[in-house]
């Protein structure tokens, strides 16, 4: 790396990435080198104006003071860019879920080889979500039932989408009023696909209402979906130790590694690699076991579930490979960098591409149908294996480690404040009430190559738990702090005094790993069951809660950012601007606008330290809303003084 141009502190702040990057050969290109080789196109910025391409007599280029050829204006092109991008972060996330139900239906026939239903409860509770009564039938039959409802909600034509009424009351009527309530999940997609296209929906907020729309559909909806069978089929995470970073990668294992984000193949892998016949096989290859490791979601998933050591996040992809000790790298669907395919040819590792939807020129395709799972999973599993004697001698394994807790789902939340005979979200509200909790800050998202990798999460993940708010992360925001060491119980010591009062007596960090992207749908849930326990509001828009993506980069962020913001929630995004920065029509009605009808927004703000600033004055301007700014006096009360109040 040209440590002319930029420092390696400047580049990332995972100090195994530093370590291989500053030993990395001159020809070898990375995300980090074409950074800095790569400027971003200017067009799209504050002053730049934006670019339409979406008929062939643009593209136009245009500013405040003018209009394409067809006269479209600078806040409809950028109302309409926005439009798209959320629909295809919606589709992902979408996709990803409509799979996992398609898999649900094959595993209740009998048909998914290798998979079970790990989680029946759980099935019980989505079934009735989607108003499936359980009555005799069998759990077979309910799964079908489920799955198919699940399925049939993607096609959906009219109505309103099943799981939106986990939503409180009050935030259903406000989409019923504003008419974004979303009917179905790919018929938001295709009408904003629609709408977008050249000489159809031409008023800025009119197709932002509809952005809106198809972004509900992904987070109470496609999302949810995903979460709630991936939990079905491979159970619902619980609190489990586990470690991170490409220190966890073994110089005398067979590597491989798991990336993408379907859980599905990568749970079967993990599962079989302690497998005595398949150790056997390893061993017979030189090697002394099997190492199953993760990046980025599908990382997150198996880490969840399985405490399957995550060595990074979208950024430490390549850098796994610059190892020299992964012997094979298993990808799927989403953030999978297509330089994978040249860079694993100047070491050993063999990349397998294993989607029917994605594959990558250089890669093996191995293709995964829900009838070969167990099969294919042990074909890899030998494939890495024979692969094992090719490993060059100049392998180079940061010593680089941290110890993490994850597995924070809503159930366990919920169990772990009430108790097993009377779970509840009680805890957490009377924490937030009495002001030992401030708020609930999401931080989320992605990795950006512009930006300090995981710096900015980092940051305000300290900066927010040292003023007593409760964090919660997905994707690879939360793998950024688990790698910089604090995702652990012992992290409450850089905790405000009040939070690490209620960490310290629920046993639990001050900052809770929930998992993957899709599984920001969680968080919905979290919020609304904390409505519904009471004490703070009756809707979303009421809690002392926040949202953060500093270091975003997938249209699945602007996807996520625009859901909370349209569930109530105030959202910053930081690093690379949003999409909307040339326009000040847009962005306000982003703000000002999304405010006065969805009570939340979304906005960009560049500087880390105004970012947080504005997160506490949000909170605490909540918090005074709801009356709770005045930090009251805990009072420790007797066994009699309790039954007192229980009387009364
Ligand atoms: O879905 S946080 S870089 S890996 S998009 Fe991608 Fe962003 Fe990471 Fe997971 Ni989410």
């Amino acid at each position: 790396m040209n440590k002319d141009k930029r420092e390696l502190s400047d580049v990332s702040s995972d100090e195994a990435i530093c370590r291989l990057l500053e030993n990395m050969e001159e020809d070898v290109s990375t995300v980090f080198t074409r950074s800095q080789s790569m400027k971003p196109c200017p067009i799209g910025g504050s002053i730049s104006g934006i670019c339409c391409k979406n008929c062939a007599m643009g593209p136009c280029r245009v500013r405040e003071d003018s209009a394409g050829l067809c006269g479209a204006t600078l806040g409809t092109i950028t109302a309409r860019n926005l439009g798209r991008h959320i629909a295809a972060g919606a589709s992902a996330h979408s996709d990803h879920g409509r799979d996992m139900a398609h898999l649900l239906a094959l595993t209740a026939e009998g048909k998914a080889e290798g998979l079970k239903i790990k989680d029946e409860l759980k099935l019980f509770k989505l079934a009735k979500n989607l108003g499936i009564k359980s009555g005799d039938k069998s759990v077979g039959e309910i799964a079908k039932e489920t799955a198919e409802k699940a399925m049939l909600l993607f096609g959906q034509q009219t109505g309103e989408i099943d799981l939106i009424k986990i939503a409180p009351k009050k935030r259903q009527e406000i989409w019923r009023k504003y008419k974004v309530m979303p009917r179905g999940i790919d018929r938001e997609v295709v009408e904003m696909m629609h709408r977008t296209n050249m000489g159809v929906d031409q008023d800025p907020e009119h197709i932002l209402d509809h952005a809106v729309r198809t972004a509900l559909s992904d987070g109470w909806g496609g999302s949810m979906i995903g979460t709630e069978i991936t939990d079905i089929l491979f159970t619902t995470p619980v609190p489990l130790a586990a470690k991170t970073n490409l220190g966890m990668l073994k110089e005398d294992e067979v590597n491989i590694v798991v990336h993408g984000h379907e859980p599905t193949l990568s749970e079967i892998i993990a599962e079989l690699a302690d497998e005595k016949e398949l150790v056997e096989y390893a061993k017979n290859k030189g090697a002394k076991g099997i190492n199953v490791v993760g990046i980025c979601c599908t990382a997150n998933e198996v880490l969840m579930r399985q405490g399957v050591a995550p060595v990074g996040n979208f950024l430490s992809q390549e850098m796994a490979i610059m190892t020299g000790a992964v012997e094979l790298m298993i990808v799927d669907i989403q953030c999978i960098m297509q330089s994978l395919g040249q860079l694993t040819k100047k070491y050993h590792t063999k990349l397998v591409t294993s989607s029917p939807k994605a594959k990558i020129s250089g890669a093996i395709h191995m293709e995964f149908q829900e009838i070969n799972g167990l099969t294919l999973a042990k074909e890899i599993i030998k494939m890495a294996a024979d692969n094992f004697p090719n490993r060059k001698a100049n392998v180079c394994i940061p010593e680089i480690k941290s110890d993490l807790i994850a597995g924070f789902s809503h159930e366990y939340i919920r169990y772990m404040l009430g108790g097993r005979f009377r779970e509840s979200f009680r805890p957490l509200n009377d924490g937030i009430i009495d002001g030992r909790i401030q708020g609930i800050v999401a931080i989320v998202g992605c990795n950006n190559a512009r930006l300090t990798h995981d710096k900015y999460h980092n940051f305000l993940t300290r900066e927010l738990i040292k003023r007593d708010y409760l964090v919660v992360q997905t994707g690879c925001g939360a793998l950024s702090t688990a790698k910089c060491g604090i995702m652990t119980p012992e992290s409450m010591e850089y905790a405000g005094e009040g939070l690490r009062s209620i960490c310290e007596a629920v046993g639990i960090p001050p900052i809770l790993h929930l998992g993957s992207c899709v599984d920001n749908s969680r968080i919905l849930t979290i919020a609304s069951e904390i409505v519904e326990e009471g004490g703070l509001g009756e809707d979303i828009s009421d809690l002392p809660a926040a949202g953060i993506a500093p270091e975003w980069m997938s249209e699945k962020a602007l996807s996520i950012g625009t859901y909370f913001a349209a569930s109530g929630v105030y959202v910053a995004f930081s690093g690379q601007p949003i999409p909307v920065e040339s326009s000040e029509e847009v962005k306000k009605i982003m703000t000002v606008g999304w405010q006065e009808k969805y009570g939340g927004q979304l906005e960009y703000i560049a500087d880390i330290d105004q970012l947080l600033s504005k997160i506490i004055d949000v909170i605490q301007a909540k918090r005074k809303a709801l009356k709770i700014d005045v930090k009251k006096e805990r009072v420790l009360m007797d066994m009699e003084a309790r039954r007192a109040l229980q009387d009364v």
